[in-house]
C-alpha cells in the first residue's frame, strides 16, 4: 500500500511566498531573493512529507502564481500580446510570467492581464488559457523538469503533478470562433511527449495527470480526446507510471471511460463521494491501481479512521493490498499549513482545535491509515485516539443548541415571503424612500487605506483601547457620509471601517464559528483569504452591525443603506461542518442575518444590503445537482430577507458572475433591488435580465474598481444608455462594479463624482423626452 499527496501548499506557512513575491512586485528585491523564497519552501515541503512516511511526494506542484499559467508558460502559449515582454532584454521567464498574470506597464507598454477564474467550486482562481484557431504548442518553460531535479538533488524522487492536455484545454477559452478547443490535443500532446521523454531520461517512476474534468459533464468529443491522448502516451512510454487523478466529484458515467484509460493508477475523491467506491472497483481493470482519496484536501477536520478504513476494507475485498494507494482526496492547497501554528488558547480553544487537521497533519493522517490498515503496532493506539476525538465533537455542548434547531424544525411557508409581491412593494417603497429616477449609491466599502487597517492592528494588539479605535473609526465614517453628501449620491453607506474580510467579520460575531491565527489559504497569486471554522449551530448573540448603521444615519438626513453578507456566501467562505448537510448550515445562518435585517429594520435603516457574491461558485459541478442547491440557497436568502416591512427596501449584490443560466433562481430570489458586476463585459451581462424581462430593479455597475483608472462621464453615460436601452428606466440604478475597499480615495472621489453626473445627464434626458 503506497501512500500519495495530490499536492502541496506552497505559500508558506507564514505566508512567506506571498511577501516574496510582493517585495519583488514593488521593486524592493531581487528576483534571486524571490527564487531563494521559492527554492526554500519546495525543500521544506518535500522533507516534510518525507518524513511524514508519504512515498508518492508531489512535485512541480509549487507554483509563484498559479498552476494552470505555469503549464501555458511549459506548453508555451504565450498570447500574442506579451510577445514585446519577452523581447525586452531585461526581462526573465518570471518577469513573462508575471505580466501574463497581472499585467504589464512599463517600457511604455500597457499589456492587460489575461483573466482569472474559479477553480470548479473553491475559492480559488486561476489564470484561463487563451486559445487561438491556429494555436501552436512548444515546450517553452522547463520548470516542471527542473523542479522535478531539483527534488532528486536532495535525494527525493518526486512523483511531478502536471495538468492532464484535456483538463488543461477545457480550462481555457477561444479568443476567435471557428474552432473547439478541445480540437486542439493533437498539437498540444507532443509537448506533453516531449516532458515525459526528459522526465524518463532523468528515471522518473511516477507522474500524476490531473484530469478533474472526469468528474464533469464531458461531451462526446472530450470523451474522444481522453482514448486519445492517453492510448497516445501508452504506445510511446509503455513502462511509464501514470497517476490519473480525478477530484472534487464522483466519476459517475465517465466511470467506465476512466477505466479503459491505459494507466498504472487511477485516483477517486472518497471525500466527497465515499459511493463511487463500489462502481469504480466494479469497472477497474486487473491490473491498475486505485488511488484512494480518503483524506479530505478541502476542509479542516480530522479525518474519521473508522468511517475511512471501512471504505480501506471494502477495496480489499476486491482487489490486493499491493494494487491500493491512501491518499488526500485532491491536492492540499485548499487547507492551511499547519494546525500546530494555532498555539493561541483564546483564538481557537483546544477543544475545538483536538477536531481539527491541516495540511501537515493531513500527510500523518495518509500514513496512519496506511499504517491501521496494515495492522502496524503502532495502529491501535491511533486509532483509539482519532476514536476519542471524534466521540468528543459528537457530543460537544459547544456544537448542539437545541434552541437553533427547534427554529429551524419551525420553519413555516411565510418564512421565506415577503408580505407583498415586488411591484406592490416598489410603490410603497418609492412614497416611502422618495428616490430621484436613477438613484446613484455605492457597493458599500470605502477605501480602507493602511492608516485604517493599522487601526485594527493597533486595537488587536493592545494599543488602542475600544473607544479610542471606535472615536477613530467614527470619524473615519463620518467624512466618509459627508464625502457622498457633497457628490450628490441619493443612497449613501457608512463605508465599512469597522470590518475587515465580509465573511470574516460576520463570523467573529455569530456563534458557532471559530478563527484561525495562521490558518491562510491562498486564493489567487498573492492573495490569501482566512476562512472561518464553522463547527456548530450558528445564531446571533447580538446585533453585529446596528451600532454603525446606526450611527451613519445619524450623521445624515439621507437613507444610508445597511450592509450585511449573506447567508450563502458566508457558508462558501467558510469551513464548513461536515456532521449535517450544508444546507441545514446555510439555514442556521440565514436566521441569523434575518435577526440582524429586522434590528436594522427596528433602527430606522430603510435599505438594507444582503450580498451575495458567492451564489453562483457554489453550483455544483454537475447540472444535475444544480436543482437541489439553487433551491435551498435562495431560499436561504428569502428568509434572510423576508423579515421586513414591505417598504423596506432589499438589495444584494453579485460579483463576476454569468447569470445567463440561473437568472429565474436570482429572480426567485426576490431582492427589491440588485446591483451587478457589468462595465468590463460593456453591460453584456444586462442581456440575460433583459431577455428575461427581469422584474425588479437593477443597478448594473457603470465602472470597473478593479483598476485605478477614472472614467469620464461620457463613457459612464454611454453604458448607463446602453442599459436603458433594454431595461425600463424605472428600474435602473446606478452604482459602480463592486465595493471600493482596494482603491484609493483619489480616484473614488473623481470616479463617484463623475458618475452622480453621469446619472444626471440621464435623467435630464428622461425628463427631455417627456
Ligand atoms: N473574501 C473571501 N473570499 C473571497 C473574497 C473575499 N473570495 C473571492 C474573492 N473575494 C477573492 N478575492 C480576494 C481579494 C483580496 C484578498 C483576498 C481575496 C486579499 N487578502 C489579503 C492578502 O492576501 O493580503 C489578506 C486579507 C486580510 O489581511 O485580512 O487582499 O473578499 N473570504
Ligand atoms: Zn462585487
Amino acid at each position: 500500500m503506497l501512500t500519495n499527496n495530490l499536492g502541496y501548499p506552497r505559500i508558506g506557512s507564514k505566508r512567506e511566498l506571498k511577501k516574496a513575491c510582493e517585495q519583488y512586485w514593488s521593486g524592493n528585491s531581487s528576483i534571486q531573493s524571490l527564487v531563494q523564497t521559492g527554492r526554500d519552501i519546495r525543500k521544506h515541503n518535500w522533507e516534510l512529507q518525507k518524513a511524514a512516511g508519504i512515498d508518492l511526494i508531489p512535485s512541480n506542484d509549487f507554483s509563484y502564481y498559479d498552476q494552470v499559467l505555469d503549464l501555458s508558460l511549459t506548453v508555451g502559449a504565450i498570447p500574442k500580446r506579451y510577445h514585446e515582454v519577452i523581447l525586452n532584454k531585461g526581462n526573465s521567464e518570471l518577469d513573462l510570467y508575471f505580466a501574463m498574470a497581472r499585467g504589464y506597464q512599463k517600457d511604455g507598454l500597457d499589456i492587460t492581464a489575461m483573466e482569472m477564474t474559479k477553480w470548479f467550486d473553491t475559492n480559488y482562481h486561476y489564470i484561463v488559457p487563451e486559445f487561438t484557431k491556429d494555436q501552436q504548442f512548444k515546450l517553452f518553460s522547463t520548470k516542471i523538469l527542473d523542479e522535478y531535479n531539483e527534488a532528486k538533488r536532495l535525494g527525493i524522487n518526486t512523483k511531478p503533478v502536471i495538468i492532464g492536455p484535456v483538463s488543461y484545454l477545457l480550462l481555457g477559452k477561444e479568443k476567435e470562433s471557428g474552432f473547439e478547443r478541445v480540437d486542439l490535443v493533437k498539437n498540444l500532446l507532443p509537448v506533453y511527449l516531449e516532458i515525459l521523454r526528459k522526465l524518463e531520461e532523468q528515471h522518473v517512476e511516477w507522474v500524476q495527470f490531473d484530469e478533474p474534468f472526469l468528474a464533469l459533464d464531458l461531451t462526446g468529443k472530450d470523451k474522444a480526446a481522453y482514448a486519445y491522448v492517453y492510448a497516445e502516451i501508452k504506445k510511446q512510454f509503455p513502462k511509464l507510471k501514470i497517476l490519473l487523478a480525478t477530484y472534487f466529484g464522483a466519476l459517475k458515467e465517465n466511470t467506465a471511460l476512466a477505466a479503459s484509460l491505459p494507466v498504472q493508477a487511477i485516483h477517486i475523491d472518497l471525500v466527497r463521494s465515499p459511493e463511487q467506491l463500489e462502481t469504480v472497483l466494479a469497472d477497474l481493470p486487473d491490473q491498475m491501481k486505485l488511488s484512494l482519496g480518503l483524506v479530505d484536501g478541502r476542509n479542516i477536520w480530522k479525518n474519521d479512521f473508522k468511517a475511512s478504513l471501512s471504505l480501506i476494507e471494502t477495496a480489499l475485498d476486491r482487489v490486493k493490498e499491493n494494487r491500493l494507494i491512501i491518499g488526500s482526496s485532491c491536492s492540499l492547497i485548499h487547507s492551511p499549513c499547519d494546525l500546530e501554528l494555532e498555539n493561541n488558547d483564546k483564538v481557537l480553544t483546544p477543544e475545538i482545535k483536538q477536531w481539527l487537521s491541516f495540511a501537515r497533519q493531513k500527510l500523518d493522517e495518509i500514513v496512519s491509515l496506511k499504517q491501521i490498515a496494515a495492522n502496524y503496532p503502532s495502529a491501535a493506539a491511533k486509532l483509539k485516539e482519532n476514536e476519542a476525538a471524534h466521540q468528543s465533537r459528537k457530543t460537544s455542548a459547544l456544537i448542539h443548541k437545541a434552541f437553533v434547531k427547534e427554529r429551524l424544525a419551525a420553519i413555516s411557508v411565510k418564512d421565506d415571503q415577503r408580505g407583498n409581491p415586488f411591484a406592490l412593494r416598489q410603490k410603497l417603497q418609492q412614497e416611502a424612500l422618495g428616490l430621484p429616477l436613477f438613484p446613484t449609491t455605492t457597493i458599500g466599502s470605502f477605501p480602507q487605506t493602511s492608516e485604517v487597517r493599522s487601526w485594527r492592528a493597533r486595537y488587536k494588539k493592545g494599543e488602542l483601547s475600544l473607544a479610542e479605535y471606535d472615536a477613530l473609526i467614527e470619524k473615519e465614517t463620518e467624512e466618509t457620509i459627508r464625502f457622498q453628501e457633497e457628490a450628490g449620491i441619493d443612497v449613501l453607506v457608512h463605508g465599512e471601517f469597522e470590518r475587515n474580510d465580509m465573511v470574516e467579520y460576520f463570523g467573529e460575531q455569530l456563534a458557532g464559528f471559530t478563527f484561525t491565527k495562521n490558518g491562510w489559504v491562498q486564493s489567487y497569486g498573492s492573495r490569501c483569504v482566512k476562512p472561518p471554522v464553522i463547527y456548530g449551530d450558528v445564531y446571533r448573540p447580538e446585533p453585529m452591525t446596528v451600532r454603525w448603521s446606526a450611527y451613519a444615519q445619524s450623521l445624515s438626513k439621507k437613507w444610508v443603506k445597511g450592509m450585511l453578507t449573506g447567508p450563502v456566501t458566508i457558508l462558501q467562505w467558510s469551513f464548513v461542518r461536515n456532521d449535517q448537510p450544508r444546507s441545514e448550515t446555510c439555514t442556521q445562518i440565514a436566521f441569523a442575518i434575518r435577526d440582524e435585517v429586522n434590528d436594522l429594520e427596528k433602527a430606522g435603516i430603510k435599505i438594507i444590503q444582503i450580498d451575495e457574491p458567492a451564489i453562483r461558485e457554489g453550483l455544483p459541478l454537475r447540472k444535475s445537482d444544480w436543482q437541489e442547491y439553487l433551491q435551498w440557497a435562495v431560499k436561504a436568502f428569502r428568509i434572510s430577507a423576508s423579515g421586513v416591512k414591505d417598504d423596506t427596501q432589499i438589495h444584494t449584490h453579485m460579483c463576476y458572475s454569468e447569470f445567463n443560466d440561473i437568472i429565474q433562481h436570482i429572480a426567485d430570489m426576490d431582492a427589491d433591488v440588485i446591483t451587478i458586476e457589468c462595465s468590463r463585459s460593456q453591460m453584456e451581462l444586462l442581456d440575460a435580465f433583459a431577455d428575461f424581462k427581469y422584474p425588479n430593479e437593477i443597478g448594473p455597475g457603470v465602472y470597473d474598481i478593479h483598476s485605478p483608472r477614472v472614467p469620464a462621464k461620457e463613457e459612464m453615460v454611454a453604458l448607463l444608455e446602453k442599459a436603458r436601452s433594454v431595461i425600463p428606466a424605472a428600474q435602473l440604478w446606478v452604482n459602480p462594479d463592486c465595493g471600493l475597499k482596494t482603491r484609493h480615495w483619489a480616484e473614488t472621489k473623481k470616479a463617484l463624482t463623475e458618475m452622480v453626473a453621469a446619472a444626471k445627464v440621464l435623467r435630464e434626458s428622461v425628463e427631455e423626452a417627456v
